[in-house]
């Protein structure tokens, strides 16, 4: 039998091969279960993912929220945990990386991203302010809902065309947002909240001109600007990859200086962290700082341990810096990207540019004839999971939840099913299983139809929400 000419991923572009920065050391055996078993399944989970037992899952791209691997320093300092009520010393090490790293002054732990996100709203946010950011986040979003804050949206346009090539579509539109500031006054604006990398756009990152902009603008109107640092080290990889003048300048630098354009910032370390579980406040004004110290109390824990065990602390600690490595963080993007670029090449309709944590499938393209009512993006979800085992998420309608003044549904332009990648998890051979499941359900699109909301749960509804085929 003839081989037709096998290729490298780096003869695929041109280049030489570059590897994953570690090796496997330590297997998670994986089980595709058959398809009449998969049905049933999907069935029971009312047809969404989120209802799947992970053991009826293959390839598990739900999220990259705590499922990325620990190293092994990370697991040795886990055995370090001081696990004394007050005062740990694995707290002590996770402030010192937040202060080296990330450049704030004081540092609040909390058990994950939404824990942080109370706070700071319930801190800062005064009932009937309006809270500017680029694109939400659901659980952000509801948090300052909740803490009585008005969201509106003032990324660029382009984040909401899926085909737009722009280099940095998570900037805010300062326009837009000055529009706000002066439509509503200063005074009214409880902060700008912007997030680096945008998760809801697709993956994609803000500019350091923009933020460096943002700050002026902010401090013009005395506005604050606090950060959405989930993935935050993903963006400034694309900093370094597309903005002038920081092509030689290290991941760790950029993050920094990013970071220093802002008051504060919010973080679920479940993403670009590595680690399993954790999050963190940390802010530059001190009395901001004691009002957070005193609410995590009541809601996480005492004010160093946040909800969290010290061995979670000293994960943290760790998985920080090596967040931090250039490798790494190439080595992670890259894979997303190589995924990616298989799609783009099968002309398969995807977000672009590729982000930083994930493939977002394009529904509304790959369904046109799946009105948006009838959850195109969830059905994607469903089709993929039947097909290959291979667990997504739905961005789009069912995600977006309801418009708090009107009840009806928010209709998000972007309708997406994303392919989320765990970091130092899975392997390109894992990709390439990947995309030969997305290019059979795409293969099978016209036969495929919608679905129908049969259980709406009244917060976060695409979590728990149940659905029937039409
Ligand atoms: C995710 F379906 N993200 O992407 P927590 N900010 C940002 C996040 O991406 C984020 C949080 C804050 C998740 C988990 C998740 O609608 C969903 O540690 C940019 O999850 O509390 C979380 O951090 C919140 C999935 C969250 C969802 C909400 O998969």
């Amino acid at each position: 039998m003839s081989h037709p000419n096998p290729q490298t991923m780096g003869q695929q572009f041109g280049r030489r091969s570059w590897a994953e920065p570690w090796k496997i050391k330590m297997v998670e055996p994986l089980r595709m279960i058959s398809r009449d078993e998969r049905a049933r399944a999907l069935a029971e989970a009312g047809y969404n993912t989120f209802l799947l037992r992970s053991d009826d899952v293959y390839i598990d791209l739900l999220t990259d929220s705590g499922t990325s691997a620990m190293s092994d320093r990370q697991w040795a300092g886990m055995l370090l945990g001081d696990e004394a009520y007050a005062g740990s010393r694995n707290f002590y090490h996770l402030e010192e990386a937040l202060q080296h790293y990330y450049g704030y002054r004081f540092v609040v732990p909390t058990h994950q991203g939404r824990g942080a996100e109370h706070l700071i709203s319930q801190a800062v946010i005064k009932r009937g302010q309006w809270v500017p950011g680029n694109m939400y986040f659901t659980t952000t979003r509801l948090h300052q809902e909740l803490a009585g804050g008005i969201f509106t949206d003032v990324i660029i346009d382009e984040a909401h065309d899926s085909t737009s090539m722009h280099p940095f579509k998570g900037n805010i539109d300062l326009g837009k947002l000055e529009a706000v500031i002066k439509r509503e006054g200063p005074e009214k604006i409880a902060y700008v909240s912007l997030a680096g990398t945008v998760n809801m756009a697709g993956g994609q990152p803000v500019s350091m001109a923009n933020v460096r902009e943002l700050r002026a603008l902010c401090d013009r109107y005395g506005v604050r600007l606090f950060l959405d640092a989930t993935r935050m080290v993903e963006n400034a990889f694309f900093i370094q990859e597309r903005e002038a003048g920081y092509a030689n300048t290290p991941i760790a630098a950029i993050v920094k200086e990013f970071c220093g354009y802002t008051d504060g910032a919010w973080m679920s370390a479940k993403k670009d962290n590595l680690v399993n579980i954790g999050g963190w406040l940390a802010v530059n004004d001190e009395q901001l700082f004691e009002e957070l110290r005193n609410l995590v109390v009541v809601y996480e824990g005492l004010h160093t341990y946040g909800g969290l065990a010290g061995r979670d602390l000293e994960a943290m600690a760790i998985g920080i810096a090596e967040s931090m490595s250039d490798d790494h963080v190439r080595a992670r993007i890259g894979q997303v990207r190589y995924l990616g670029e298989l799609l783009s090449d099968w002309e398969i309709p995807i977000v672009q540019p590729i982000g930083g944590h994930a493939i977002f499938l394009d529904a509304r393209r790959f369904y046109p004839h799946i009105p948006q009512v009838q959850f195109p993006a969830q059905t994607l979800a469903a089709e993929l999971y039947l097909d290959a085992g291979i667990r997504s998420m739905e961005r789009g309608i069912a995600s977006a939840g309801r418009d708090p003044a009107t009840g009806d549904h928010y209709y998000p332009k972007l309708e997406l099913t994303r392919l989320t990648i765990p970091r130092r998890v899975y392997t390109q051979a894992h990709m390439d299983v990947v995309a030969e499941a997305v290019k059979a359900v795409y293969d099978a699109r016209e036969q495929t139809h919608g679905l129908r909301m049969v259980y709406e749960p009244k917060y976060l509804r695409f979590f728990q929400a149940r659905f029937e085929r039409i």
